[in-house]
C-alpha cells in the first residue's frame, strides 16, 4: 500500500526533473527562435517533451495508475489513482521568458473529474525561482519546509485578488465584464499568468484570493489542494466544485464575499 508521503516524494522528484528540462529547453529555444522556428512551436515542443518525461517516469514507477495530461490526454489505470499533469503551466510566460511558470502534478483518487475526485497530493514547482509548493491531504501545505496558511484577516475591500483570462475573444469580453465588477471593490488585481502559481500564492498568503473561469482540470488539480490544506476554500458558486465554469480560492469568509460578487 503506497503512502501519500511516498506519492508526494515521487511527485516532487519528477517535478524537479521536469522543471530542469523545461528550463533547459527554454534557454535552447531562445537560440532557435532567433534563427527560424516560431516561439509558439518551441513552447509546444517543450510542453510535449516535458509531459513525455513525466509520463515515462510514471509508467516505470506507477504502472497501474491513471494519467490525465494537458498535452497527451487521458489513460485509465487499475489502481484507482490518477496523476493529473500540466507540464508547463504559464505557457505565455514561458514563451516570453517571464519567470512565472510551473510544473503542476497532482495525484487524485476516484474518477478523474474535478467534481468527483479526492485529491491526495499536490505539487507545484516553479523551476525559475526553485520554489516547490507541496501538500498531502490532511497534512498541510508547504513551500519547501515552511508551513503555509491563507490570509484570513482580509475582506473584499482590502483584498489583493488574482485572476486570469482565456484565449478566446468572446470569453475575454465576458471576463472583462466580471472584472469591471470586481476591480472597483478590491485592493487591486494581479494577473500572474499561471493558475497553479495563482493558487500557490493564495496558499502562501501572497494573494488574498484568486478567481478564474475556463480553467482545465490540470490547471488547478494541484494548486486547489495547496489552498485547502492551507486553510482556504476552493470551489465554484453555491457549493459547486471548482471547474470550467468558475474557480474561486480564498479564506472562507473572503470566498463568500467574492462568491456574492461573482454570482451577480
Ligand atoms: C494558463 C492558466 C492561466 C490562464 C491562461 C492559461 P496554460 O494555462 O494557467 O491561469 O489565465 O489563459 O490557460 O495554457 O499556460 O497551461
Amino acid at each position: 500500500m503506497t503512502t501519500n508521503a511516498a506519492l508526494r516524494d515521487l511527485a516532487i522528484d519528477i517535478a524537479t526533473e521536469a522543471g530542469e528540462l523545461a528550463q533547459r529547453r527554454r534557454s535552447e529555444g531562445v537560440a532557435i527562435t532567433a534563427t527560424k522556428t516560431a516561439l509558439a512551436d518551441i513552447v509546444t515542443e517543450a510542453d510535449r517533451e516535458v509531459e513525455d518525461l513525466i509520463r515515462t517516469r510514471l509508467a516505470a514507477e506507477r504502472p497501474d495508475d491513471g494519467f490525465l495530461g494537458e498535452e497527451s490526454g487521458a489513460a485509465g489505470g487499475a489502481s484507482g489513482f490518477t496523476w493529473v499533469i500540466d507540464p508547463i503551466d504559464g505557457t505565455v510566460n514561458y514563451a516570453y521568458g517571464i519567470p512565472a511558470f510551473a510544473v503542476s502534478i497532482a495525484v487524485v483518487e476516484g474518477t478523474p473529474d474535478p467534481a468527483q475526485w479526492r485529491a491526495r497530493v499536490g505539487v507545484v514547482h516553479n523551476p525559475m525561482t526553485r520554489e516547490m509548493f507541496h501538500a498531502v491531504v490532511g497534512e498541510g501545505a508547504y513551500l519547501g519546509s515552511r508551513r503555509l496558511t491563507v490570509n484570513t484577516t482580509v475582506d473584499a475591500a482590502g483584498a489583493l485578488v488574482g485572476t486570469g483570462f482565456g484565449y478566446e475573444a468572446q470569453r475575454r469580453v465576458e471576463q472583462f465584464e466580471v472584472l469591471s465588477r470586481v476591480l472597483p471593490i478590491v485592493r487591486d488585481i494581479r494577473r500572474l499568468g499561471a493558475a497553479s502559481l495563482d493558487l500557490a500564492s493564495v496558499a502562501a498568503g501572497r494573494l488574498d484570493a484568486y478567481y478564474e473561469r475556463g480553467l482545465w482540470p490540470w490547471d488547478h488539480a494541484a494548486g486547489a489542494l495547496l489552498v485547502t490544506e492551507a486553510g482556504g476554500r476552493c470551489g465554484g458558486i453555491d457549493g459547486a466544485a471548482a471547474g470550467r465554469d468558475l474557480l474561486i480560492a480564498a479564506a472562507p469568509e473572503l470566498y463568500a464575499q467574492l462568491e456574492a460578487i461573482l454570482s451577480r
